[in-house]
């Protein structure tokens, strides 16, 4: 999927991993488009004046920011900033297109690589210092119109992660102390990874409220003729979602591809023997391949004549194709293919005439079961828990704990201390927005103070 480069925390998306972003790419930008957002794009490098003119915003971040200082052996007499998002790029342009209210909603979205350069350990896809993203930026005339697109959006990422990726996340409000602080309020969705028992930040859809248009002075006049500020949102998921997929599906084979993104959805690898007509293979090889291409299925016949059939089934293994056929002599004479699963290694022979309908229907069915044994997987990976001392022992049993809670800052840096260890301190993932009952007298597991809800908890990426 990668291959590893000369500047640290930066890696080469092969063609492997990169067919999964556009597969991704082209659903995401589908579905904003019939929403009416539109796409443009923004430059890559931002003025110190642009970039520091959001103090606040900036201000822990500001170590992160990649700088241009020369260009050959001169000294820029002024350093230029590379994007590490784009709110000081797009912020001052909205200040100028936005007029009246019939500039508004102004919905805005850009596929883009960003910078920010990390000090904590690169990992592909999870952490890199440079990655890829679509950044969306829109501007309505009331908060109503905006925290309804944060909802829509937010279901969006939801169908990324459930629907291609097969992997299952928890939707839900993020802490004060987790929320962009830029922003009113940030929604995302959470997914967890069993193995390391650490929950991962899959996507955010934030709304900004009015704090950005405050600053960028983006103002417009309503029907009445009165000035009032733009309600704002953004949101974004970026090339980590890839690496989720592959933490979540991998197994001692190699990579597993949920089917709705594999580049390769079936491989088809004939099976010679000794004294067979190689060509009559090919041709039955050739037949099955067009009858799954006209069903509209992504397929690759692997005929290399240096590499014996065994060989060939560890290699696609390793590479996640979700169904593997294999056509041999006795097929060819029987009309039939060996149809083998990536998820269970389940075989089954089919009839050549049913080939085409077996296949997507196998594919359709590895697709569920790949989501339904995430989700059991992760389901376990719950804790429900009320005091402190299950908490803790939840949380070093590697789960995500879901508990009563106060919802006070300093519960939660109080909770961060007490849990401070070498993989890190707990935080809040998340509050979901599907809340169980919480009987009247609850109190937070941290504080005993009364508790206001319940939220997800656990150490994170
Ligand atoms: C790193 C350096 C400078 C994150 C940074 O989530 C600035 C930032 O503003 C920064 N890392 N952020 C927050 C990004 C917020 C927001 N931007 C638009 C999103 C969605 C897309």
């Amino acid at each position: 999927m990668i291959e590893y480069y000369d500047v640290s925390g930066c890696y080469i998306l092969r063609p492997w991993s990169y067919a999964i972003w556009e597969v991704l790419k082209d659903f995401f930008d589908a579905e904003i488009k019939k929403l009416g957002i539109q796409n443009s794009y923004f430059p890559l490098f931002v003025s110190e004046q642009a970039l520091t003119k959001e103090k606040d915003h900036i201000e822990g971040f500001a170590p992160e920011v990649a700088w241009v200082t020369k260009s050959g052996n001169t000294e820029l007499e002024v350093p230029i900033a590379i994007r590490p998002t784009s709110e000081t790029v797009m912020y001052p342009v909205f200040a100028k297109w936005i007029r009246g209210h019939r500039d508004l909603p102004l919905r805005l979205n850009q596929w883009c690589n960003v910078v920010r350069w990390e000090f904590k350990h690169p990992t592909p896809f999870i952490r890199s210092r440079e990655f890829l993203w679509q950044e969306g930026h829109t501007a309505f005339a009331t908060k109503e119109e905006a925290d309804e697109e944060v909802k829509i959006v937010l279901e969006l990422y939801r169908k990324i992660y459930e629907e291609y990726l097969a992997v299952p996340v928890v939707k839900g409000i993020k802490s004060e102390v987790e929320k962009f602080a830029g922003g009113l309020y940030t929604t995302t969705v959470e997914a967890f990874i069993p193995n390391t028992g650490r929950g991962i930040q899959g996507a955010t859809s934030h709304c900004l409220g009015q704090n950005f248009s405050k600053m960028f002075e983006i103002f417009f006049e309503d029907d009445k003729g009165e000035r009032s500020l733009v309600w704002q949102n953004s949101w974004a998921f970026t090339t980590r979602v890839i690496g989720v997929m592959v933490m979540i599906h991998g197994d001692d084979k190699g990579l597993v591809l949920p089917p709705k993104v594999a580049t390769v959805q079936v491989v088809i690898i004939p099976v010679p023997y000794k004294n067979v007509d190689f060509n009559q293979m090919l041709d039955a090889c050739n037949e099955v391949s067009q009858k799954l291409e006209s069903a509209g299925l992504r397929v690759k016949q692997d005929t290399r004549d240096n590499y014996p059939p065994g060989w060939k089934y560890s290699d696609w293994e390793l590479k996640g194709v979700p169904l593997r056929i294999e056509i041999g002599p006795k097929d060819i004479e029987n009309k039939q293919v060996r149809m083998v699963r990536r998820d269970n290694f389940e075989k089954e022979d089919v009839p050549l005439e049913k080939v085409a309908q077996r296949a997507a229907d196998l594919l359709d069915e590895i697709q569920a079961n790949l989501f339904k044994k995430a989700k059991e997987v992760r389901d376990l990976c719950i804790k429900k828990v009320f005091t402190w001392e299950d908490f803790i022992e939840a949380l070093n049993d590697k789960k995500m704990v879901l508990a009563p809670w106060c919802d006070d800052v300093e519960v939660e840096e109080d909770v961060k201390a007490r849990t401070k260890g070498d993989t890190g301190a707990a935080k809040t993932l998340c509050m979901p927005f599907e809340q169980p009952d919480l009987p009247d007298g609850t109190v937070c597991f941290a504080s005993g103070k009364p508790a206001k809800r319940w939220a997800l908890w656990g150490r994170s990426y």
